[in-house]
């Protein structure tokens, strides 16, 4: 089938909650993808951060044939030999004591602001049923209506009330509005370090130290949705980590399995996680054999790639090349490793079409809030690749 006619099928069963660039990729390799007529592109979306090893790592795809061939699924209701060893694994690497697997990252997200509450109740001593939990404007965590109940873009909630009640929303980067929304019955602050989807956002320095501090001060859980900044991506481990925080929950998901498979996961320490009775919160697939085994492997490819110092090191050298191009249309070159966003003018018609010209130039990027374009290729790009791409961004934006 060609490109129209597997469109045409999307179209006309698919559910149509996507408006997808029109290109349909048949196969990849590391920072490389293919459509079905074999043209190439260099993807510098990476799954929105998900596939940060690079697609089809073939360490990673070697741990998923070999696990599957053993088992795939048991459920929590039986053990399987390869749990503990993750767990084990990815608290000795990020320096949280226990961890809550999950697969999507709505669904960890759920998952700790569940911990949350309880942790409201049980420790803190918040009255029964008025835990409040603080957001901030421009996040995003995910779709499901909890989580829309507190999102502050209009398309994520429109006509999916009623909302769940118990947050506030607060403006991002601003300590005091943060201090000004705390009561004694705020359980915990949820944030991403940078916003992503909010179009690359960085909060201003010593934020997240305040935020860390006002959480202590106050007996409140500080909490970092680090699905898609976490993992390497703004060369740290966690993107709160700039700040020389620590975070009492992190969240992630995305590249925990190189984008090969499904698996988030909660980290937080005993004190919290430890709140969860057996029958208190679940899933058919979390910690399922066939995810861990995958991001056992995809944690090991971060490590042993050194993929936190790429990041940092051709981060700053793609931001650098950026910030030097001479281009009528650029705002602003902000990001952080190698999540960057390049801001627009309003006049300049929107990101759309600069990503459709990339596009047509080899290169995938996806614009988010219509005038900022983001680049997150995968963290094993080269130097030259990033030349290459360069050129490309240069004749498109100059
Ligand atoms: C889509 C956005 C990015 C996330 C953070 C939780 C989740 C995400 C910080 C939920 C997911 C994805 C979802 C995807 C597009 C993408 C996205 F544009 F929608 F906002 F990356 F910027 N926290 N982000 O970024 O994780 O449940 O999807 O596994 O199409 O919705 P999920």
């Amino acid at each position: 089938m060609n490109s129209k006619e597997l469109i045409a099928l999307e179209d006309r069963y698919g559910a149509h909650n996507y408006h997808p660039l029109d290109v349909i990729i048949d196969r990849a390799e590391g920072v490389w993808v293919y459509d079905i007529e074999g043209k190439r592109y260099l993807d510098c979306l990476s799954a929105y951060s998900a596939v940060n090893q690079g697609h089809c790592h073939p360490r990673i795809i070697r741990a998923l044939k070999e696990q599957a061939d053993m088992v795939t699924l048991t459920s929590r209701a039986f053990r399987n030999s390869r749990l503990g060893l993750f767990e084990k694994e990815l608290c000795e690497l990020t320096g949280y004591e226990m961890v809550l697997p999950m697969n999507s990252g709505a669904e960890a997200v759920e998952t700790a602001l569940k911990v949350a509450r309880r942790w409201g109740y049980q420790t803190k001593g918040v009255p029964a049923g008025q835990a409040e939990i603080i957001a901030c404007n421009g996040n995003f965590h995910g779709r499901t209506i909890t989580i829309v109940s507190f999102s502050s873009d209009e398309q994520y909630r429109k006509d999916y009330g009623p909302f769940t009640p118990g947050f506030k929303v607060v403006e991002f980067g601003d300590i005091e509005a943060l201090g000004a929304a705390v009561t004694p019955n705020t359980v915990a602050v949820i944030l991403e370090p940078i916003q992503g989807e909010g179009g690359v956002v960085i909060p201003p320095d010593g934020y997240l130290k305040g935020v860390a501090s006002l959480c202590r001060e106050q007996e409140v859980l500080f909490m970092v949705d680090e699905i898609q900044t976490g993992l390497g991506r703004t060369g740290r481990l966690f993107a709160h980590q700039h700040e020389d925080v620590r975070a009492d929950v992190a969240i992630i998901g995305k590249a925990l399995s190189g984008g090969v498979y499904p698996v988030s996961a909660v980290l937080s320490d005993r004190e919290v996680l430890g709140l969860f009775r057996p029958g208190d919160h679940g899933s058919t697939f979390g910690g399922n054999p066939l995810g861990v085994a995958v991001a056992r492997e995809a944690l090991r490819v971060l490590v042993e790639e050194d993929l936190f110092e790429r990041a940092a090191t051709l981060g700053a050298y793609l931001m650098g090349r950026l910030q030097r191009l001479e281009s009528p249309h650029i705002k602003e070159v902000r990001g952080r490793g190698l999540l960057v966003g390049i801001e627009l003018f309003s006049e300049s018609g929107g990101a759309r079409r600069f990503c459709e010209e990339l596009q047509e130039r080899g290169i995938l990027c996806k614009e988010t809030h219509t005038h900022i374009i983001r680049l997150s290729p995968p963290l094993v790009i080269t130097k030259e690749e990033i030349d290459w791409a360069m050129v490309q961004i240069a004749s498109v934006l100059e």
